[in-house]
């Protein structure tokens, strides 16, 4: 039996859109194949070789389209108070006068594909069903990696099941036209004129953040912009993590992290559940159960290579999608960081021939891979487990040159929340804008938050009210510090391990640390890090408190709270009184 409401959906989406045909996604390799070809053929895509690379695709975008645009991404509540003050408002009926019409006979001459997918495993309590619409094959081709796309959904979705609509076009790709819209209330998103990830596949930061945080302040879970990862210890205890990054700044890497070879030796292991995003929700036994909605990666290309994330790029070496990376004359694909030696001669990502002499990137610094999250060599069994994953501890991190360092514990969740409230980052190529500047991103959330940002915070602090003692332990780290030259002083990557071991000691309640003012900080004589040959002066900063610094830092959270006045959480003004009188 069809589901009625779908089936009234898609018939009112034809009317307006009037796409020469429709076709409904089945997930299915020839459906696939018949779509490659589709896109091969018209110049859309360019196949990769087959040996090196099978079945895999390259994608170059319009130049003006290559990463999130926060500035036209709008969250339409009736009340501009329920949207808070990080993100853009519009009244709905507004936005649909503004939005509708751009749709109005937009599939002309096109294909109108409908795509059911699930967000999370199948028969997950935990998981939910979405169904974009959209006239892009490359969207399509997308999605069917990043989700549980085809009949798997419309099995979860039953005949009366509920579901997110997402309406996509590419439109002409005019950016005066682009708009990335989410109408909580009829749990809608419209997105018109873009084909970029974050803006065009739907189930992801749309749907599985900027919705889903909404559905989890009302139905009592946590959507979050977070990798998930499992560590087995050498006496064979596992733990789970979950961090938050801001965008492009080693999720991916982290999610995949291949410990040092001392650590493998001793018996430690990592496994990957999700890179990006986590949902979370209490489990029968009153613990925080975390499960990835999504399929695939999303991962960004540059920087990445067998040093750095092996097994991310032997994630991508079949069945993958890369946009706008650049191509080499034997139909192989490079970007920046990939090897040491760049190629003698590519095409760039904007399709124009590219020499190492240039001067220019080769890649879009937002290039990307979507690859099938199960080709991962650290999959965790668990990827596909209905209940997820018990987590122990969350990490917040950022991109800082100066003042935070390496890694500190949070006195209680409470303390956790406020440091997931005050995190700052250097901006990133993952979203249009100025990248370095500092910007403060609570819980890395500040471009996905669907609601008002001291709301969700007062969620947080809810959901440790409930969870009380079963709550995860809240860290922060940073992998970005920077000596006066203006070097990194922490080798990152693998050795990143060190700190992870420490992590999940203090989860079982062991590992030493010195108190200080903004948390607990591990040290240093005890973690084992003598064999990085780190200069002493390096490690002074990596784990230290420098109380100039954090009087700036103090002020500028001071001066950032400012902006949320009274619905400023108690638990949060609490923690900043008491950061102040502790500094
Ligand atoms: C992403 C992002 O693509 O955060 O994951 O921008
Ligand atoms: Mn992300």
């Amino acid at each position: 039996m069809a589901h009625q409401a779908l089936e009234d959906w898609v018939q009112e989406v034809t009317q307006i859109t009037t796409p020469d045909s429709i076709h409904w996604c089945d997930g299915s390799e020839s459906e696939i194949n018949t779509l490659y070809e589709l896109m091969v053929s018209d110049g859309t895509l360019t196949k990769l070789d087959d040996h090196k690379h099978p079945d895999s695709y390259l994608a170059r975008s319009d130049i003006n389209d290559v990463a999130r645009v926060e500035g036209r991404t709008f969250i339409c509540f009736a009340q501009k108070e329920d949207a808070g003050p990080t993100n853009n408002w519009m009244e709905p009926t507004e936005m649909h006068a503004v939005i509708d019409p751009l749709f109005e006979e937009c599939m002309q001459g096109r294909v109108m594909y409908v795509i059911p997918y699930l967000m999370g495993p199948a028969g997950s309590a935990m998981s939910k069903v979405g169904i974009e619409i959209t006239d892009s094959p490359y969207v399509v081709a997308n999605m069917r990696i990043m989700t549980r796309m085809g009949q798997i959904a419309l099995d979860e979705l039953g005949e009366d099941g509920e579901f997110v609509k997402g309406l996509h076009s590419t439109g002409q790709l005019d950016p005066d036209q682009r708009y990335i819209s989410h109408f909580p209330d009829e749990n809608l998103i419209m997105s018109f004129s873009s084909n970029y990830g974050g803006n065009a596949l739907l189930g992801k930061k749309c749907f599985a953040l900027r919705l889903a945080s909404v559905l989890g302040k009302r139905e009592g879970w946590m959507a979050e912009h977070m990798l998930i990862l499992g560590i087995t210890s050498p006496e064979g205890k596992k733990s789970h993590i979950c961090a938050a990054f801001p965008s492009a700044c080693g999720k991916t890497n982290l999610a995949m992290l291949v410990p040092p070879q001392e650590f493998l030796d001793a018996g430690w292991k990592v496994e990957t559940v999700g890179d990006d995003i986590a949902w979370l929700k209490f489990g029968p036994d009153g613990r925080l159960y975390a499960i990835n909605p999504e399929y695939g990666f999303f991962g960004v290309a540059p920087g990445t290579s067998m040093e750095t994330n092996p097994n991310a790029l032997l994630s991508c070496r079949a069945n993958t999608l890369f946009t706008n990376v650049a191509l080499c004359p034997d139909n192989t694909v490079w970007w920046e960081g990939l090897t040491e030696a760049p190629p003698d001669s590519a095409i760039d990502w904007k399709g124009n021939p590219w020499t190492p002499e240039s001067g220019d990137k080769a890649a879009h610094p937002n290039s990307r891979f979507t690859a099938p999250a199960g080709q991962c060599p650290s999959i965790s069994d668990d990827f596909e487990n209905p209940a997820g994953v018990p987590i122990d501890a969350i990490i917040f991190g950022g991109r800082r040159s100066t003042t935070t360092p390496l890694v500190y514990e949070s006195y209680n969740w409470q303390h956790g929340t406020y440091l997931g409230a005050t995190m700052t980052s250097e901006k990133t190529a993952a979203a249009a804008g100025k990248v370095g500047e500092l910007r403060h991103d609570p819980m890395a959330m500040l471009p996905f938050c669907g609601y008002h940002m001291a709301d969700y915070w007062q969620h947080w602090l809810d959901m440790g009210e409930r969870g009380g003692d079963n709550m995860p332990r809240v860290f922060h780290v940073n992998w970005f510090r920077k000596d006066s030259e203006g070097k990194f002083v922490w080798p990152g990557f693998g050795d990143n391990m060190h700190v992870l071991k420490w992590i999940v000691e203090r989860c079982d309640g062991k590992g030493q640390v010195n108190e200080t003012p903004i948390g607990y900080l591990p040290d240093p004589a005890t973690m084992q890090i003598d064999e990085l040959g780190l200069d002493p002066n390096d490690v002074k900063v990596l784990f230290s408190v420098d109380a100039e610094e954090w009087q700036e830092e103090v002020e500028a959270q001071t001066d950032y709270f400012q902006m949320f006045g009274e619905k400023l959480p108690e638990g949060i003004r609490a923690e900043l009184d008491a950061l102040k009188s502790r500094l």
